[in-house]
């Protein structure tokens, strides 16, 4: 629980906010000593690069000073006692230190310094990078630490991404829908394009280039093959036109069937010469209008979509003939590892390693298997995928979902950094200890150079973007944690926190302790202690842990609780599917003792019964099952009540507008916590016929 120590706060952020500048809010520094300090250590700015990139980087720099200090900087030639230089070694050769070209290279594509230096006397902040793009990083990094009110006097720092391809994945469909969207309709207004091209695209790109985000599959991997038509491909270049200046690549999620389902073809066999010399003038249509287009993200024979499978092929043959394609234009394939066809094994959760792992050796280098964090698909709690550590041939991209479709949508306010953190720290013990997910997917633990990182987004047409004022949060993560995996979620909250709701201790220290808390409780009151799969059918948002779908087993609630008389849980040790020994050891032993797996992920691998006292006997940690149970589910409740009483402690302490929106989002949330609480003990209780202690 929070201490709250109500002090005097002012009126400072009272001014009516609706979410649109994010955390890029640019809000006055009030503290009068800090800001007497900023507004003399810059004085003017030297911005000689000629690009879009660099009208950018001014732009920002000028809109940032201007809110944050209250004044414009000065544009200048010359370096000036507190000049801000924005520096490339091709834009201001007389500048750059030539010593610090060899620290960027080796700090990677999009690396900067920022440096208080002297130059002819005088003391200077530079901001270097080898690319204008590198720059504009540095400019968002410098106007960070101003609105989060660090010193910046004597600054001494270099950062290079340790991931190289950061990407969000748009699931947008054509008609301006959103799979699994929250927040409105989709960004990209395909009937004004490519004539008219939406302010609202160059906001996107700051966000995005803000966080070091530099490219978007731009349509839903449930693909439309009209997408790839020439009258889509101008659309799509127009929109790659508008972002382009932010460092942000554009690429597009390919249907498999694609040569096909536009009529060219009858067939999309990969190793059809037709279907191979198809792809490649696609290809090099897309790459005339676009020539720094990313490549294609591939969901091939998941889910209904087309895919090799179709006419006896392989993945690798699929994904390496795209590959081909593009290859001579430095294209990528992004192919999907979520398959789960039933015949390959029972367990769903081992379908994925089984098809791919025999793979490993056989993809082109240009191609990533881009790997959901879990096993499962995106679930409030879920072991890593043991396919990370299990394909050292290969690059493999994380997929993490941003967008809530498991985790409340809009509605419910959980901060997705912790999450995203227990799975890149997570152990895969590939080549012994300390092979984290977290080098398996910067490329460090087997070698591999490119590096790809992607995030299901969760942004819409909505004004403030992301529906919950909250959930913008999860996309500022998602940017820094993609940059840098090894950033502390917590620190990241703080960060987001200070930009987007003010500096003040009071207003940041609560926040920063409801956002950290809010993805344990989430998981308290919805799927406790390695749960899974008690969501309603198709919607993903309310309980419905008897839920039997007659399309599928593997899509019915009943199939991973496996509740029964005797106990709970899906038994995946070596006495049951044995999914535990998909893992790297000691993991498949450490998972299958029910002593000695970790708590969270119990019931994920246990089928947590005693035959002579069902549902009575003792858990590692003392309690009986159904204690452990009906505990957690009420913590998740209690927790959330904190929240939102952490929440009316902030009333007046922000703005209105947005606490209001947060406010009633928070009301419904512990309303629904309590009916999820209710609704999943009830199922329980039929199975263990053990009371359930009042809950008020
Ligand atoms: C885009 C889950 C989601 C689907 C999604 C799919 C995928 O099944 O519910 O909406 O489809 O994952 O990741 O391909």
């Amino acid at each position: 629980m929070v201490i709250l120590s109500v002090g005097f706060l002012g009126v400072q952020n009272a001014g009516a906010e609706d979410g649109y500048r994010l955390w890029l809010r640019y809000a006055r520094v009030e503290d009068p000593a800090l800001l007497k300090t900023y507004k003399s250590t810059f004085s003017s700015v030297v911005v000689q690069g000629k690009t879009e990139t660099d009208r950018a980087i001014l732009k920002e720099l000028q809109e940032g000073f201007q809110g944050l200090l209250g004044k414009s900087l000065p544009t200048s030639d010359q370096p000036q006692e507190g000049a801000l230089i924005v520096e490339t070694p091709q834009s201001s050769p007389q500048f750059f230190p030539p010593r610090w070209e060899k620290e960027l290279q080796d700090l990677g594509e999009g690396s900067y310094v920022i440096r208080s230096m002297e130059v002819n006397g005088r003391h200077v902040t530079a901001i270097a990078s080898e690319s204008p793009v590198g720059c504009l990083y540095g400019a968002f990094h410098l106007l960070r630490l101003l609105g989060t009110h660090q010193p910046v006097e004597n600054l001494d720092l270099s950062e290079g991404p340790k991931v190289k391809r950061r990407v969000l994945d748009h699931w947008d469909n054509l008609d301006g829908t959103i799979e699994r969207g929250y927040a409105g309709k989709s960004l990209w207004k395909w009937q004004e394009l490519p004539g008219h091209v939406d302010d609202r695209i160059r906001d996107y790109g700051r966000a995005c280039a803000s966080i070091g985000i530099n490219g978007a599959v731009l349509n839903n991997v449930n693909a439309d093959p009209k997408i790839l038509t020439s009258a889509y491909l101008v659309k799509v270049a127009a929109l790659a036109d508008a972002l382009r200046p932010y460092g942000m690549r554009v690429y597009l999620s390919a249907n498999f069937g694609s040569p096909k389902a536009l009529g060219d073809l009858p067939t999309a066999d990969p190793l059809d010469l037709q279907v191979i010399a198809w792809w490649k003038v696609k290809a090099d249509e897309i790459y005339k209008l676009i020539p720094d287009f990313g490549g294609f993200l591939v969901k091939a024979n998941s889910e209904g979509q087309p895919g090799p499978n179709d006419y006896g092929r392989s993945h690798d043959q699929g994904a390496n003939m795209l590959a081909r394609a593009l290859a001579s234009h430095g294209g990528v394939v992004m192919w999907r590892a979520f398959v789960y066809q039933d015949s390959v094994d029972k367990d769903r959760i081992k379908r994925a390693y089984k098809e791919f792992t025999p793979l490993d050796g056989k993809f082109d280098p240009n191609v990533f298997i881009q790997v959901k964090n879990g096993p499962l698909d995106f679930q409030p709690r879920e072991p890593f995928s043991p396919l990370f550590g299990a394909m050292p041939k290969t690059p493999l991209a994380a997929e993490l979902q941003v967008t809530q479709e498991y985790l409340g949508h809009s509605t419910h306010l959980v901060y997705l950094g912790p999450l995203w953190k227990e799975f890149l720290d997570s152990d895969t013990y590939a080549k012994g200890r300390g092979s984290k997910v977290e080098k398996v997917v910067t490329g460090e633990l087997d070698g591999h150079g490119d590096s790809l990182i992607a995030g299901v987004a969760n942004t819409g047409d909505d004004r403030n973007w992301c529906g919950h004022p909250f959930a913008a949060a999860n996309w500022y993560a998602f940017g820094r944690l993609a940059w840098d995996p090894s950033l502390d979620s917590q620190v990241i909250a703080q960060e987001w926190a200070r930009l987007t709701w003010g500096n003040n201790d009071q207003v940041v220290a609560p926040i920063v302790d409801l956002m950290t808390r809010s993805r344990e409780a989430y998981v308290d009151y919805t799927c406790p202690l390695g749960l899974n799969g008690v969501f309603e059918k198709d919607l993903h948002y309310a309980p419905d842990p008897g839920m039997v779908d007659p399309r599928r087993e593997d899509w019915s609630a009943a199939y991973y609780t496996r509740a029964d008389a005797k106990g709970l849980g899906f038994d995946r040790t070596r006495s049951g599917s044995d999914a535990v020994d998909q893992y790297h050891k000691p993991l498949p032993d450490r998972f299958n003792n029910f002593k000695t797996c970790p708590e969270p992920y119990l019931l994920w691998f246990h089928h947590v019964s005693w035959d002579a006292i069902p549902w009575d006997g003792k858990m590692p940690c003392g309690n009986t099952l159904w204690e452990e149970l009906v505990s957690h589910y009420g913590n998740g409740v209690e927790k959330v009540r904190l929240m939102k009483q952490t929440w009316e402690y902030l009333k007046g302490k922000v703005d209105g507008e947005r606490w209001g929106m947060v406010d009633e989002k928070l009301k419904q949330q512990v309303k629904e916590a309590a009916a999820w609480r209710d609704k999943c003990l009830k199922y329980f209780q039929g199975f263990s016929k053990k009371p359930i202690p009042n809950n008020s």
